[in-house]
C-alpha cells in the first residue's frame, strides 16, 4: 500500500475565529488573556448585540451596563489587585476592548475611559489616599469617571485651554467649561486638566461632580456614537481639595493617559472591522445575484479581500505593539501608527460592508452602518488622523508641522 499526502479539504466559508485570527495569534496569548477574551466575548454577544440596534437607535447607554462590566472585571484590567484590577497584561486589556467593540464603539469607549482615562491617572498621578478611595470603587463601576480635557476652543491643540485653576490655602477653585466628554453627565468624578492662573503650568484634578458650581448637560444631537453619553461640563469657581489634585505637571499629563486609551482604541476598532467583514462574508453567501450568490463574484471577493488583509495586518500591529507595551516601549509615535492605520483599516472595512449590503446596509438591522457611523468619531477622538500623521511627519522629519 502506498501512503499519499492528506487530501486537502474543500474550500468551506471561513469560520469565526479563523477569519479573525488568520496568522494564528492565538497561540501567543497567556490562558490568563484567553480567559478575559472569551468571557467578553461572552457577553458582548449575549448581552450586548441582541439589543445593540436599539440602543443605538434611542440614543442610550443603558444605565444597568457599567455595573455588568465592573461585575465581569471589565474595567481598569491592568490596575494591580490590591486597587481593585485585574493585574492583567497590556494585550489582555487590547483583547477586551477589541471584543468589546465588536458589539459597539460606545460601548469600547465607556471602558477606555473608566480604565484608561480615569483609572489610569488616578493610579500613576494620585496620592494613595486616592486610590485607595477611588479605585476600587471605579473598577466595580460602583463609582462612574470622566475625562475633561478638550474645550470648546481647544480640541486638537490642548495646549490653548481656557479652564483655569488657582490655589487658595489648601483648595484650589477651578473654572471653565469641557466639551465632548464621554460619560460626563453620569459621572460621580471628573479627571479635569485645568491651567494654573499663577504658574502657567498645566494641572489635573480628580474633581467630584457633585460640588458646588459643577454641572453637565449632554450633546444630543449626534448621528454617531448614539449608545454613549456625550456631555459638556461647566466649572464655576468648583473647590477641590489639594489631596485630590494629581501629582504632574504640564501637558505630559493628559497625553500619557491618551497614550493607553489610543493603544486600547488600536485594538478595539479591530473588532467593530471584524464585525464588518464577518457580517459582510455571511450576507453576500446568502444573497442571490444574476443567478449565483454574491459571494461568487470576482469583484465581491475583491472587497472582501481588501478587508481581511487590512484588518489581519492591523492585528498583527496591535499584537506586537501590545508586546512592546509590556515592555515600557509603547512610544507615543508607535501608539499614533497604531491608532491611526487600524482606525482607516475598520473604516474602510466598514464602508465596504455597507456597500455590500445594498439597501440592507443603511438599517441598524445591521451592524456595518453604525459601526461605519461610530468609527467616524473614533477617526476624530484620541487625536484626529491629522494629528496622529502629523506626530509620524515629526517622528521621520524632526520638524513639527502641527
Ligand atoms: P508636545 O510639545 O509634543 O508635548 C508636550 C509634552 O507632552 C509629552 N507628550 C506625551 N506624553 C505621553 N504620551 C503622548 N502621546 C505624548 N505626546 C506628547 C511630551 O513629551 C511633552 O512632555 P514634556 O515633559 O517634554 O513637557 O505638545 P504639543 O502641544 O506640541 O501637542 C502635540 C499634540 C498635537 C500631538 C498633542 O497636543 C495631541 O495629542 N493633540 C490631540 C489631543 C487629543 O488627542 N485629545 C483627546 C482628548 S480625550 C478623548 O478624545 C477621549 S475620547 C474617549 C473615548 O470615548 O474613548
Ligand atoms: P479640531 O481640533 O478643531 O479639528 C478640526 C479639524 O482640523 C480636524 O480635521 C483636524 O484634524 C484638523 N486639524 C487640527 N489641527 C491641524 C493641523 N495642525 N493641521 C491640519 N489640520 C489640523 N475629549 C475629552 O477630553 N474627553 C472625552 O471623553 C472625549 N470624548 C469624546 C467623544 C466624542 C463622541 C467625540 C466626538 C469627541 C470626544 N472628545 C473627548 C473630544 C475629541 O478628542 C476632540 O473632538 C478631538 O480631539 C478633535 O478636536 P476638535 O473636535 O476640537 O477638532
Amino acid at each position: 500500500m502506498t501512503t499519499s499526502a492528506p487530501t486537502p479539504t474543500a474550500p468551506t466559508p471561513a469560520t469565526t475565529s479563523a477569519l479573525q485570527d488568520f496568522f494564528e495569534l492565538d497561540a501567543l496569548y497567556t490562558s490568563e488573556e484567553r480567559l478575559i477574551r472569551d468571557s467578553v466575548r461572552e457577553f458582548v454577544r449575549g448581552e450586548i448585540l441582541p439589543e445593540i440596534g436599539e440602543w443605538w437607535q434611542e440614543g442610550r447607554f443603558p444605565a444597568d451596563l457599567p455595573q455588568k462590566f465592573g461585575a465581569l472585571g471589565m474595567l481598569g484590567v491592568t490596575i494591580p489587585e490590591e486597587y481593585g484590577g485585574a493585574g492583567a497584561s497590556a494585550t489582555a486589556y487590547g483583547l477586551l476592548n477589541r471584543e468589546i467593540e465588536y458589539g459597539d464603539s460606545g460601548m469600547r469607549s465607556f471602558v477606555s475611559v473608566q480604565s484608561s482615562l480615569v483609572m489610569y491617572p488616578i493610579f500613576a498621578y494620585g496620592r494613595e489616599a486616592l486610590k485607595r478611595e477611588w479605585l476600587p470603587r471605579l473598577a466595580s463601576a460602583e463609582a462612574i469617571g470622566c475625562f475633561g480635557l478638550t474645550e470648546p476652543d481647544a480640541g486638537s491643540d490642548p495646549g490653548n485651554m481656557r479652564t483655569r485653576c488657582r490655589r487658595v490655602g489648601d483648595e484650589w477653585v477651578l473654572n471653565g467649561v469641557k466639551r465632548w466628554i464621554t460619560s460626563g453627565s453620569t459621572a460621580h468624578v471628573a479627571v479635569v486638566w485645568a491651567r494654573d492662573e499663577s504658574e502657567g503650568t498645566v494641572r489635573g484634578f480628580l474633581v467630584e461632580t457633585d460640588a458646588g458650581g459643577f454641572s453637565a448637560l449632554d450633546i444630543k444631537t449626534k448621528a454617531s456614537m448614539r449608545a454613549s453619553v456625550t456631555s459638556e461640563l461647566y466649572l464655576d469657581d468648583v473647590i477641590v481639595p489639594e489631596a485630590s489634585r494629581l501629582e504632574v505637571q504640564g501637558l505630559r499629563g493628559p497625553l500619557s493617559c491618551l497614550n493607553q486609551a489610543r493603544y486600547g482604541i488600536a485594538w478595539g476598532v479591530l473588532g467593530a472591522g471584524f464585525a464588518c467583514l464577518e457580517e459582510a462574508a455571511a450576507y453576500v453567501e446568502d444573497r442571490p445575484v444574476f443567478g449565483m450568490p454574491l459571494a461568487g463574484k470576482q469583484l465581491v471577493q475583491a472587497s472582501l479581500a481588501d478587508m481581511f488583509s487590512d484588518l489581519t495586518k492591523g492585528s498583527l500591529l496591535a499584537y506586537h505593539l501590545g508586546r512592546l507595551k509590556e515592555q515600557g516601549k509603547d512610544t507615543p509615535a508607535r501608539v499614533s501608527m497604531a491608532k491611526r492605520d487600524n482606525v482607516r483599516a475598520a473604516l474602510r472595512a466598514a464602508r465596504a460592508a455597507r456597500d455590500l449590503l445594498g439597501g440592507n446596509g443603511i438599517t441598524t438591522e445591521y451592524g456595518a452602518i453604525r459601526h461605519m457611523l461610530n468609527l467616524e468619531t473614533v477617526s476624530t477622538y484620541e487625536g484626529t488622523d491629522t494629528v496622529h500623521t502629523l506626530v509620524l511627519g515629526r517622528e521621520i522629519t524632526g520638524h513639527n508641522a502641527f
